[in-house]
């Protein structure tokens, strides 16, 4: 059990000491917690329920389950639509709450109607610290680690050092929390957050209302922090009011500031920020990019479509009209968001301005249609900038506050909404309006085991995953650089995200962006090895960027250093996680080069062997105990297999 118990502490101890099952609340020890609450997408979520289903457990575990259809909504042909039913049937048959496709984006949702202060939530997307917001310990984790919640399982990190940010002021008008977390990205990058939790304290924490934290927490992801996190205060309370949920809120503040870092931000300080392409850490102020001709204005996804986000963005577009340069896109946050917009008229002022308002669901974020032009600067008040990912190769992505993106709608070129004046005032309601008829609530157990799963054919049976060999030998596939992303190693958008079902078909998408011949050689070579930088896999938590690499063959990522969730991923799947004791030996690899590792017993240190060039390296692997146990085994579903069995 962990460390004794003391009253003063901060939030995150005190929600990890409370879920405590194993180790020690040390930062970088392994640690287990037990999860009250899980999520998933459709896009990550079919992969996590042909896992969870075959861990042959009748019902899942948790205290609530939902699961979500917002990313794979275009429904080009079956596909998409088969993987609905399929999820739908799933729910019904084990125990969880579903969430109809249209109804929503997951963490918008599971924000307004399901997130609770004190409660673990772990979900299959790496947003899902968006109910941090209220004050959950909201994790991200590959879709097998939630089926294994889902079962029962306790959940392994590392346990994070708590960086305590404290806010102090106020925001200035026409800045809003995304240019806060922009402001913590320009300090920290995509690096700083790994291994950390950010809990956000100070008196600058009662200016924000909640969907204004959740902004914050959810971008923090982009840090590579395992989560971030807000007290449970007045403010909270009366967002769990107005959403006819009173009686699951509790205070929940920390009562010490014992963070291992402390830092400062200063709201009145904070101006509208912008981060350039292709990388979320790469922020500027508006006023120092400000002008460049703009061809595509994007406004919603999770981080960016709550009420309070579009009446901003109606109240600015109110009797104008965007410019004739750019088309603009929406994509709401849920159904009440845009109930409250249609109810309020705020939705006309959208319309009329000429906004060209989509499904409530991920669009174009993960580039599920509202590609940008060819060459063009597509300004989004979303996540990721990353190459590509809009769907269209040589775009610029550049992600700003949804303040800045109606003001650039306006004008055509990146605009400091400062220049607009006066800023509106906006008026959100007491009483949201509440309507749950697009959430199926679980069935009760004895009619839930009568349902019959519903598989299309586009719903592959996962692949077998063999032990951990003594000897790993083969060819160095591809060598890549710093910051890779899983939308390098895997990519999504319309064409290949249909494909998440369907590991051997997903399979030959691998590192196609970066590469288009790296399947192909993989599967002529039989697998082999990759070498990656510093921050390999960072971003998404889709664990597809591990199967599927782990389907054409890849035996080991030797790296500088590795994003957290797609390590643990990598580990899911018996692909073996290594750093270079000497970060120059990194250099001294080529692609095509032999290599050979005995992994033996798997000591935390091992000699790889360049067969090609006649020389030995130092390689290393920091996994725990039963990380160690899950790599021999093959991985994470054959280990659980073995427990319920034993
Ligand atoms: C993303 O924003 O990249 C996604 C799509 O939501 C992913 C999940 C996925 O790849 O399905 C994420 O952030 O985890
Ligand atoms: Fe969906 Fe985009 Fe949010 Fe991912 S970042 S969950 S794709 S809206």
């Amino acid at each position: 059990m962990g460390c004794a118990y003391t009253l003063k502490m901060n939030l995150v101890k005190r929600i990890l000491e409370e879920h405590l099952v194993e180790g020690e609340l040390e930062s970088g020890s392994d640690i287990a917690i037990r999860i009250d609450q899980t999520l998933t997408q459709d896009a990550t979520g079919t992969m996590a329920y042909l896992e969870f289903e075959a861990m042959s457990i009748p019902r899942v575990k948790t205290e609530l389950s939902v699961s979500y259809v917002d990313h794979n909504t275009l429904q080009t042909d079956f596909r998409n639509a088969d993987d609905h039913r399929y999820l739908q049937s799933i729910a019904a048959r084990y125990g969880l709450y579903f969430s109809r496709p249209g109804n929503g984006i997951c963490h918008q949702l599971h924000l307004e109607r399901f997130a609770r202060p004190g409660k673990t939530l772990l979900g299959s997307d790496s947003h899902t610290p968006t109910a941090g917001g209220v004050g959950s310990l909201a994790i991200g984790a590959g879709g097998l680690n939630v089926a294994a919640a889902m079962a029962g399982e306790p959940f392994t990190l590392k346990c994070p050092k708590v960086v305590g940010v404290r806010l102090t002021g106020k925001l200035s008008p026409w800045v809003s929390a995304k240019d806060v977390i922009l402001e913590l990205l320009k300090r920290v990058d995509v690096k700083g957050g790994v291994g950390k939790v950010f809990e956000y304290f100070g008196p600058g924490v009662e200016t924000l209302s909640v969907p204004e934290r959740a902004t914050i927490t959810n971008m923090g992801t982009e840090t590579g922090a395992t989560t971030s996190i807000f007290p449970s205060d007045d403010i909270t309370r009366q967002w769990f009011e107005a959403q006819g949920r009173a009686e699951q809120w509790i205070r929940l503040e920390a009562d010490d500031e014992d963070y291992d870092e402390i830092i400062e931000i200063d709201l009145s300080e904070v101006e509208p920020m912008v981060a350039l392409p292709h990388s979320p850490g790469n922020v500027k102020r508006v006023r120092d990019v400000e002008g460049m001709e703009v061809q595509q204005v994007t406004i919603g996804s999770c981080t960016n479509s709550s009420l309070r986000d579009l009446k901003i963005v109606a109240q600015i577009l109110k009797g104008r009209t965007i410019s004739p340069n750019l088309s603009l896109l929406i994509n709401p946050g849920s159904r009440q968001v845009v109930e409250h917009l249609v109810e309020s008229g705020e939705y006309n002022y959208l319309v009329d301005a000429g906004a060209r308002i989509i499904e409530n669901a991920c669009g174009p974020c993960i580039g599920m249609g509202g590609a940008p032009p060819s060459g063009s600067v597509s300004v989004r008040t979303y996540n990721r900038n990353f190459e590509g990912r809009s769907g269209t190769k040589d775009a610029g992505v550049f992600l700003v506050s949804p303040e800045t993106a109606a003001a650039t709608a306006i004008k055509g070129v990146l605009t400091d909404p400062r220049d607009l004046g006066v800023a509106p005032e906006i008026k959100m309601p007491d009483r949201f309006v509440v309507n749950d008829n697009m959430i199926i609530p679980p069935l009760p157990p004895e009619q839930a085991s009568n349902v019959e799963i519903i598989r299309g054919p586009n719903i592959k049976p996962l692949p077998d995953f063999p032990p951990l060999p003594d000897k790993l030998e083969g060819e160095i596939l591809l060598k890549v650089g710093d910051n890779i992303t899983t939308d390098h190693i895997m990519p999504a958008g319309a064409k290949i995200l249909p494909l998440r079902s369907n590991i051997p078909e997903i399979s030959k998408y691998v590192f196609s962006r970066v590469d288009e011949n790296f399947a192909s050689r993989a599967m002529e070579k039989h697998g082999g090895f990759i070498i990656g930088g510093e921050n390999y896999g960072q971003g998404s938590s889709r664990e597809h960027a591990a199967i599927a690499p782990k389907h054409l063959g890849i035996k080991a990522v030797i790296a500088k250093s590795f994003a957290r969730i797609h390590r643990a991923n990598l580990i899911n799947f018996g692909i073996l996680p290594l750093t270079f004791a000497d970060p120059s030996d990194y250099e001294r690899i080529e692609q095509g080069d032999h290599i050979e590792i005995e992994v033996g017993q798997l000591p935390h240190e091992m000699v790889m062997r360049n067969i090609t060039k006649g020389e030995e390296y130092v390689v290393r692997h920091d996994l725990g105990e039963k990380e160690q146990e899950i790599m021999v085994t093959g991985g994470l579903l054959p280990w659980i297999k073995k427990k319920v069995v034993s």
